[in-house]
């Protein structure tokens, strides 16, 4: 195991914690950003550190085919290549090229696709993914895993979950760095109760330095996402980080750290950036609504970030749809929100106040008479 994970403080089910992990010394709840290149796109690693990221995420498919991992291991890792001292971790690619290749297929081998470089078929099974995420070098690496929807039914949803433990045994067998990264097991079973229950045991059993919970975010209604969080969480062991994968939204991190849940990864606060959209304490404000045109006021008033520090609603909504500075801009802005956030829920548990906190953060984003 490479990593320390010290609970800090607790309130009911919510937890805030040091990770230490190999590169950094991360608190949760943790948001980490994702950079698929090996950067989140617009941003230097200097703002980066500005706004207050402990550890980003990589994508193992993204970083195989360019530059290669090969190429990462001769510059001697990815923390080297990028030039970014803090933590990082890497997906394990599979949920990468379901979702982005709709041409993949999955067996018990692995999962094939076709090659975005040259079309010619391809697999990646679980002991090259971890071979991938061992050169790349992440502070912590994901099982390889078998994803399905959870808006499907029937059979596949237990062949998947029963899969993804076969699979993680693969992935154990093939970590060659135990000491160095951490492997964390992925928790697969839909929305069924008692597969979710058999996938957690069957982790558990393995004694993984941490688990996430994965299969989320994908459409299906809130009651039943913050249900198999509420299931995971309560199932998991106490002394690991759990982590839940592709979330989001403000108001879910704050309902998943009130169940328990420790760290998030999400697209959405930069990609939301690309399309014109800050997060702001009462929900999203549209910088390319033409009200924006002429409003002199910063993006949040309340926020302490350079963007509000240094520049109006006027000049953003003018650069945004001509100039990559207003996704740039409008990307640092809403990272340091998320950063905020983190912070926030992270001290809130700690000294006791966490109650207070998620009542002023929902007051703020669903107002009366709204
Ligand atoms: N598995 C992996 N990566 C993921 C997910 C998953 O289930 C999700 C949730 N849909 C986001 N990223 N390996
Ligand atoms: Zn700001």
């Amino acid at each position: 195991m490479a990593l320390r994970f010290e609970i800090l403080g607790r309130f009911n089910r919510a937890r805030a914690a040091q990770l230490t992990l190999p590169h950094f010394v991360c608190q949760t709840p943790l948001f980490m950003p994702v950079g698929t290149q090996g950067t989140i796109k617009g941003l230097s690693n200097n703002q980066l550190e500005d706004i207050g990221c402990q550890i980003i995420l990589g994508n193992t498919y993204h970083l195989a085919l360019r530059p290669t991992s090969e190429l990462i291991d001769e510059m001697g890792g990815l923390h080297k290549f990028m030039n970014w001292p803090r933590a990082l971790l890497t997906d394990s690619g599979g949920f990468q090229m379901v979702s982005l290749l709709h041409l993949a297929d999955i067996t018990e081998k692995g999962v094939t696709f076709q090659s975005p470089v040259d079309g010619k078929p391809m697999l990646l099974t679980p002991e090259e993914s971890i071979q991938i995420q061992n050169r790349i070098g992440a502070d912590i690496i994901m099982a390889l895993d078998d994803v399905v929807r959870t808006t499907i039914t029937g059979p596949r949803i237990e062949e998947a979950m029963y899969r993804t433990l076969r699979w993680i045994d693969r992935c154990i067998a093939a970590h060659k760095r135990p000491h160095e990264q951490n492997l964390f097991g992925i928790v697969q079973g839909g929305l069924d109760p008692v597969l979710r229950d058999i996938c957690v045991r069957g982790l558990v059993d393995r004694n993984l330095p941490g688990y996430a919970i994965g299969g989320l975010a994908g459409g299906e209604d809130k009651d039943s996402f913050w249900r198999v969080v509420a299931q995971c969480t309560a199932a998991l062991p106490e002394d690991k980080p759990r982590y839940v994968m592709g979330v989001g939204y403000p108001l879910d991190i704050v309902v998943c750290s009130a169940l328990g849940a420790d760290m998030y990864d999400c697209v959405y606060p930069t990609r939301t950036a690309r399309f014109g959209t800050a997060l702001v304490p009462e929900g999203v404000l549209k910088l390319k609504h033409k009200a924006m045109a002429d409003d002199t006021r910063p993006i949040d008033s309340t926020c302490e970030c350079m963007v509000c520090k240094n520049y109006t609603r006027a000049y953003i909504h003018c650069l945004v749809t001509k100039d990559a500075m207003g996704s740039q801009l409008l990307s640092y802005h809403n990272l340091f929100y998320m950063m905020k956030l983190s912070r926030n829920l992270h001290s809130s548990i700690i000294e006791g106040r966490f109650p207070e906190f998620v009542c002023k953060f929902l007051q703020k984003m669903f107002p009366e008479g709204d």
